[in-house]
């Protein structure tokens, strides 16, 4: 699950190989754009690992985090 980390909102996801890894990065890419809202983000072979916060505000976790991560969690 989401949790709070140095202000951010973090998301371990493990996956069965680097393939379904990449193919969950590449829609969340495609919905990061759509929302204008990007991650920071980490992946080795199949883990990737989801850092969320708002550049714009100073590198705080505010709604639009909240957001992203909903729609994130939608794309499983
Ligand atoms: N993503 C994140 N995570 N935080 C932001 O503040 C942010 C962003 N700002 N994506 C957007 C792009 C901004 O830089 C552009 C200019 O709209």
């Amino acid at each position: 699950m989401w949790q709070i980390a140095n202000n951010q909102l973090v998301r371990k996801f493990e996956f069965r190989d680097f393939v379904e890894a990449f193919s969950f990065m590449t829609k969340v890419a495609l919905v990061a754009e759509k929302m204008n809202h990007h991650p920071e983000w980490t992946n080795v072979y199949n883990k990737v690992e989801i850092r969320l916060s708002t550049h714009d505000a100073g590198g705080t976790v505010t709604q639009k985090d909240y957001e992203l991560a909903k729609a994130i969690d939608h794309l499983l």
